[in-house]
C-alpha cells in the first residue's frame, strides 16, 4: 500500500499514560457499561449509515509551516471516546460488529522519546490491543469491505465517499450528546480537579497576585500541565473580565489599593473529559460584591431549571431577563427588566450565549441539531452566539453561565440610549464584568450542578 510508506508514523511527544489502574472496581464496571454502549451505538450507527464496520483513527501531529515543531496534539474525540489513553498518536480502532473492538496502539522503536507500555492497563480487557511499532505492521485498511473511516485529514487511506461520512458521523455525534455513567464519572472528576484550581486560584487573588502567578497556582493546585488543559485559562483582572476570550496573564502585580475584580475561566481535563467552570471575585465588599451575589442566585435558579425537557433557548431567554433584573436591582437600568429584554438592549451587557454541551470537547458538538439525521436548529437571529437550541434530554451535560460585562465597544454603539444609567456604567466599567459557570448533568428533576 502506497500511503503506508509515504507517511511515517510518529511520536511527537511521550505518551502520558491514563490507565484505569488507580480507579476502584466500581468506575471500571462504568467503563464496562460504558464500552457496551458504544458498542451498541455504533453497530445502530453503522447500520442506519449503511456500513460493515468503521476505522477510527487517533490522529498525528502536523509540524507548523517550515518548521519540524508541531503544536499540542488533539485527539480525534471519537478515537477518545473509546480509548482512555492521553496523548495517543497514530493509532487506530477497528470496530466491525459481532467482533471485539481492535486497537493498533502505536508504540514504535524511538530512542527520543520515553516509550511506556500502555497496551496493558485494565482498559485493555475490553478491546484487542495489538502494538504496532512500525507502519507496516498496520492492516490493509482497504481489504475490509464496505467500511467507513473517521479521522482527522492527516491519513485518509479510504475514499473520500467512506471518508466521515456525513450519515455516520451525524448519527454517532448525536448520541455523544447523552453521557453514560462512566462520562459522568470522568466529569465529575475533571470538576473536582478545577475546583482545586478555583480555590487556589481564588486564594492568589486576594494575596494580590498578578494574573500570570494566579494562572500558575491554578495549574499547580490541579496537577496539570498547561498542555493538559482544555482549553486556555481566562484569567482577568480589573477591567480585563470585559474581554469574553481574554487571552493573556499579564505579568503585572497590580498594587492591592488598585485591585478591584477578578474572574477567572479554567477547567480540567480527567481522561479527555473537560470541566469548564467561571467563577468571579470582587476585591473589596462593595457594589459590584453584591452584584456578582446577585448574578449567582439568578444563575442557581437557572441551574435548578436545567431538567429534562426544558427548551434551552427559553432558559437562555429567561436568562436575559435574570440579567436585565440584576442591571435594574443596581440601578443600571432606567426601564424595566422586560422592556430591556424585549428592544435587545440586555444583549449589550449579556452578549454570548447562556452555555454549551460539554464532554470529550469543551464546546461539545450537536448542540445546534435536533435528531440522529443531523437536521439543524438554528440559534434565534437575535442570539445568533447561542451554541445549544435543543430541549434538554436526561445525561446531557451542558454549562449554564449567565454573565453581565461593561464592554466599552458595546456600550459606544448604544451610547446616550435613554434606558441607561451612565453614570452607574461608568461606576462598574473598571471592574470589568461577571461569569458565573457551572456544570450541570441534566435530570428529570433534581438535576446535577458538578461545580459545587
Ligand atoms: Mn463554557
Amino acid at each position: 500500500m502506497s500511503w503506508l510508506t509515504e507517511r511515517p508514523i510518529t511520536v511527537k511527544y511521550s505518551l502520558t499514560f491514563e490507565y484505569l489502574t488507580e480507579i476502584t472496581e466500581k468506575p471500571m464496571s462504568l467503563f464496562k457499561n460504558h464500552i457496551e454502549h458504544l458498542i451498541q451505538v455504533t453497530t445502530q450507527a453503522l447500520d442506519h449509515a449503511g456500513y460493515e464496520g468503521v476505522w477510527i483513527y487517533s490522529g498525528h501531529p502536523t509540524n507548523n509551516f517550515l518548521d519540524d515543531m508541531a503544536p499540542k496534539h488533539s485527539i480525534n474525540p471519537h478515537f477518545k471516546w473509546w480509548v482512555p489513553l492521553a496523548d495517543v498518536v497514530s493509532s487506530v480502532l477497528h470496530f466491525k460488529p459481532g467482533h471485539k473492538p481492535v486497537v493498533y496502539l502505536n508504540q514504535p522503536a524511538d530512542f527520543w522519546h520515553k516509550i511506556i507500555d500502555n497496551s496493558q492497563g485494565k482498559w485493555a480487557k475490553y478491546f484487542d490491543v495489538r502494538v504496532v511499532g512500525h507502519y507496516s505492521e498496520l492492516p490493509d485498511f482497504n481489504e475490509e469491505k464496505n467500511h467507513a473511516w473517521i479521522g482527522p485529514p492527516e491519513l485518509q487511506p479510504l475514499d473520500e465517499a467512506n471518508t466521515n461520512p456525513t450519515q455516520l458521523i451525524n448519527f454517532l455525534h448525536f448520541n455523544r450528546i447523552q453521557k453514560t455513567d462512566y462520562e459522568i464519572h470522568c466529569l465529575t472528576q475533571a470538576n473536582q480537579l478545577a475546583l482545586k484550581g478555583h480555590a487556589a486560584a481564588k486564594e492568589a487573588f486576594y494575596a494580590g497576585q498578578s494574573e500570570y502567578q494566579i494562572h500558575m497556582a491554578y495549574l499547580q493546585a490541579c496537577e496539570h500541565n498547561e498542555h493538559h488543559m482544555p482549553y486556555g485559562n481566562i484569567v482577568a483582572l480589573n477591567e480585563n473580565p470585559s474581554v469574553l476570550h481574554y487571552q493573556y496573564q499579564s505579568r503585572e502585580v497590580i498594587p492591592k489599593d488598585q485591585l478591584k475584580s477578578f474572574l477567572i475561566d479554567a477547567g480540567a481535563n480527567y481522561r479527555g473529559y473537560a470541566a469548564d467552570i467561571t467563577r468571579t471575585y470582587a476585591f473589596q465588599d462593595n457594589a459590584y460584591q453584591s452584584m456578582i451575589n446577585s448574578l449567582d442566585e439568578k444563575q442557581q435558579m437557572l441551574c435548578q431549571k436545567t431538567v429534562v425537557g426544558q427548551d434551552y433557548v427559553a432558559l437562555h431567554r429567561q436568562a436575559h431577563l435574570n440579567i436585565s433584573e440584576v442591571l435594574c436591582e443596581f440601578g443600571v437600568f432606567n426601564c424595566n427588566a422586560e422592556t430591556a429584554v424585549a428592544s435587545g438592549l440586555s444583549q449589550t451587557f449579556f452578549p454570548h450565549g447562556l452555555g454549551h454541551y460539554l464532554g470529550l470537547q469543551v464546546h461539545d458538538v450537536s448542540g445546534h441539531v435536533v435528531d440522529h439525521l443531523g437536521t439543524m436548529k438554528k440559534p434565534p437571529s437575535e442570539y445568533p452566539f447561542l451554541r445549544l437550541t435543543d430541549t434538554l434530554r436526561e445525561n446531557a451535560v451542558v454549562t449554564i453561565e449567565p454573565g453581565v460585562y461593561f464592554i466599552p465597544m458595546l456600550l459606544k454603539e448604544i451610547s446616550g440610549h435613554k434606558d441607561v444609567n451612565w453614570q452607574k456604567v461608568d461606576e462598574f466599567l473598571p471592574f470589568g464584568g461577571i461569569r458565573i459557570e457551572d456544570n450541570v448533568v441534566v435530570k428529570n428533576s433534581d438535576s446535577i450542578n458538578l461545580s459545587r
